[in-house]
């Protein structure tokens, strides 16, 4: 079913259906990408889920992929275009594809006629994805929109060592709090070690702490080293991030535990209709409405430069004891703004004209034509 119908007879109002979005997060290798593919061979209410891909380094994508990043931004010549490495290179792309989310938003919105989920792959470099300006407009666009959860991949061979999986939570955790949407941790690579022992370090802080001291006395493996005591106190810490996480264990290779997962899936799906929407809502009509003052206030220079607005110090407000000589090198918000990469409030200084046409002219070379609706 697509849609459904409401009940009084008079009024029918069709309610069209959105796709549940699986964003795929996690550390280099720990088989986001085997996961994604493990996703796209089940088939859900007839079809297999919509799935997208946001590595643009990646050289091949192992399952049939609806919308790819590679099709619009040519990573290879930004890279070459702006002197870049390998990571700013995919997070211009990134960047670069970002300015046009609200398009790939359409089609995902639309997807959900015969999709029930679309699952997101994301590029191996974690922090690209998760502490970057497109990252952040990737997953904001896409929870205003539809219901989205979190999927952490966590490679449950690596994370043995109990110094690792504490790293690994940690990392968990701030994406959680970041995004403040429902998160499931996927423990991958079953076939090759039981993910027991985490669910356990995680529900028994004693186990957890038996495991760090075996793990011996060596600064690189715990026990009673200043590293070692610093994991016993994070983990103490995580016990409120533990208490109601929902986890799986899975091996994308044999396809044990997706079962499992899809349940996860649902009842996050369903968290986020009850506790989340409303959030998410009410966030982006407050970003509407700034936009449209912004707007109207750029309306109004332009069509009457000599009215003088409103200029927003630099600093608005210093802490006790300091004085504003002390603060330097500010973007134009609070010393206190605790404001995210890709939401501080741009400047009112329109960017030169002849920047706008280079860049302008990168985007006409570079950008592909959108192509990405067709292989639906
Ligand atoms: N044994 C086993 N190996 C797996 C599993 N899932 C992934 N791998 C292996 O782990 C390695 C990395 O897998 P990818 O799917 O490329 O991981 P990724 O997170 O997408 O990697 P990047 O995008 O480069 O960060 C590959 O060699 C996979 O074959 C699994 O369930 N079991
Ligand atoms: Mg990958």
């Amino acid at each position: 079913m697509s849609s459904s119908e409401t009940s009084d007879p008079d009024t029918v109002v069709e309610v069209i259906r959105k796709p549940v979005c699986l964003i795929i997060l996690g550390m280099a290798g720990a088989g986001k990408t085997s996961f994604t593919r493990r996703l796209a061979s089940k088939i859900v209410e007839g079809s297999r889920p919509y799935l997208i891909n946001l590595d643009p380094a990646c050289r091949e994508v192992p399952y049939p992929a609806n919308i790819d990043i590679r099709d619009t931004v040519d990573y290879k010549e930004v890279m070459k275009q702006y002197g870049l490495g390998p990571n700013g290179g995919i997070v211009t792309t990134l960047n670069l594809f970002s300015t046009k989310f609200g398009q790939v938003v359409n089609l995902i919105e639309k997807a959900g006629k015969k999709h029930k989920y679309c699952v997101i792959d994301t590029p191996g470099q974690i922090e690209v994805f998760t502490w970057s300006a497109s990252g952040t407009i990737v997953s904001e666009s896409l929870a205003s929109a539809c219901p989205t959860v979190i999927v952490y991949v966590m490679d449950t061979v690596r994370s043995v060592s109990p110094i690792t999986f504490m790293s690994n939570m940690l990392y968990a955790c701030s994406i959680l709090y970041k995004t403040r949407l429902p998160f499931i941790v996927v423990m991958n690579k079953t076939d090759v070690v039981d993910n027991s022992y985490a669910v356990e370090w995680m529900r028994d802080f004693e186990a957890f702490q038996e495991a760090l001291e075996t793990a011996g006395d060596s600064e690189s493996e715990g026990g009673t080293s200043y590293v070692g005591n610093l994991t016993r106190s994070m983990a103490l810490a995580l016990d409120a991030f533990y208490s109601d996480l929902k986890c799986c264990g899975v091996s994308s290779h044999t396809g044990a535990g997706i079962d499992e997962f899809f349940k996860l899936v649902d009842a996050a799906a369903e968290e986020y209709e009850k506790e989340y929407k409303q959030d998410w809502l009410k966030m982006r009509a407050q970003k509407l409405e700034e936009q449209k003052k912004k707007d109207e206030e750029k309306r109004l220079k332009r069509d009457n430069p000599n009215v003088v607005l409103e200029k927003k110090k630099l600093i608005d407000e210093v802490p006790v004891g300091r004085e504003t000589s002390d603060v330097y090198l500010k973007h134009p918000g609070n010393e206190s703004s605790s404001d995210e990469e890709g939401t501080e409030v741009k400047p009112d200084i329109d960017d030169k004209p002849q920047d706008v046409a280079m860049f302008q002219e990168f985007i006409n070379k570079h950008v592909k034509p959108n192509n990405s609706g067709n292989k639906t």
